[in-house]
């Protein structure tokens, strides 16, 4: 009987050394301490012992080897799930400087950060931003800004019709000029107010024109304003943009909405004119069809072209590569 004993209990340890996870040191358990575990069984065996020297003796060393194996059962248990919870704990591992490791940011397209330049130095003149729809009425676009059906000056603007109303009635707009008039039906004068915005023109592109692009419509609205006031605003616009070494001059021209019209042009501090856009006197049938009285007030508007400026600004040849999506020539605005 103390042989069987010794025998059971050398056959536990060295199972439960050689354990490799806590499911098989359950399985020695249950082989050796369970129901019909073999220390269980011997246990039960001792009533057959003939001498009660025999059975104290047996029943003692059945109570060590049964303490035994129990320690070392969860020793071993112990020891297993530290080493498994160690496995879990690398297979869910986050990496805390991967989430800090920020992806690369883009920014800003250099036609963007013109655009919103455009509106800061505006707004520190003292002006309101509007924008207006870029699907619009014949009547706003041309109609209302002095240019009825055949008037000669639509043919300088490759229009865009949409399939919408009765034929030609709806267009892609053409300039941001319209806003003007969608400023001037809905704001009391005085108004001082840009209206930056995407235009299409059907127009063959090149390295100084594009199919769509985008201008910045100024307006003010208010009583006795004069040619001087649209002069001293673009000069001092130009300045404030471009830099105080940079100048500007208006040069006669023909708007149907203005009158008179000038183009203007600003001079580079190496002597280069360079023209921007367009501007003029707001003419009195278009604050009429705005619905102002023009016995009454009297204003200017100018608009230029955003993308032109942006390619002045950052001496680019070709206004189609700031269209191309090619990140490396992106990258350098
Ligand atoms: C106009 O569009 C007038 N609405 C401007 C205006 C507003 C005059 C208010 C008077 C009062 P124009 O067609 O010249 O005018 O265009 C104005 C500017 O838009 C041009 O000077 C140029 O900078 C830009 N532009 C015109 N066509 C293109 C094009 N195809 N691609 C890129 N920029 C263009």
């Amino acid at each position: 009987m103390i042989d069987q004993i010794k025998a059971a209990r050398e056959s536990a340890l060295k199972r439960l050394a050689a354990a490799a996870t806590s499911d098989d040191v359950r399985a020695v358990e249950i082989d050796v301490l369970g129901k019909k575990g073999t220390l269980t069984d011997l246990k039960t065996a001792l009533g057959k012992l003939s001498t009660i020297e025999e059975k104290k003796q047996a029943g003692s060393a059945l109570n060590e080897a049964s303490a035994t194996v129990a320690d070392a059962l969860a020793a071993r248990l112990a020891e297993l799930r530290r080493a498994e919870r160690a496995v879990q704990l690398e297979i869910e591992r986050v990496d805390l400087t991967e989430i800090m490791r920020r992806p690369k940011r883009g920014h800003a397209h250099v036609v963007t950060q013109a655009w919103q330049r455009l509106e800061d130095v505006f707004v520190g003149l003292g002006f309101q931003v509007a924008e207006g729809p870029e699907v619009e009425t014949d009547w706003y676009n041309f109609e209302a800004l002095n240019m009825p059906a055949n008037h000669p000056a639509r043919s300088m603007h490759d229009t865009f019709y949409v399939d919408h109303g009765s034929p030609g009635s709806t267009v892609l707009r053409t300039h941001t000029s319209p806003v003007q008039m969608r400023v001037m039906q809905t704001v009391a004068p005085p108004i001082y107010m840009i209206m930056p915005g995407r235009v299409f023109r059907n127009e063959t592109t090149d390295a100084t024109h594009l199919a769509v692009f985008h201008q910045i419509e100024g307006l003010v609205i208010d009583r006795g304003i004069t040619l001087p006031d649209l002069a001293g605003t673009i000069e001092a616009f130009t300045k404030s943009f471009f830099g105080a070494d940079f100048t500007s001059r208006l040069r006669p021209s023909y708007f149907p909405f203005t009158e008179p019209s000038a183009e203007f042009d600003i001079r580079t501090p190496s002597g280069e004119w360079l023209e921007l856009g367009g501007s003029g006197m707001v003419h009195p049938n278009v604050l009429r069809a705005g619905g102002l009285d023009p016995e009454e007030w009297s204003g200017f508007a100018f608009g230029f072209g955003i993308d032109r400026m942006a390619k002045e600004r950052h001496a680019i040849n070709d206004l189609r590569e700031m269209y191309s999506n090619d990140v490396r020539f992106l990258e350098q605005f």
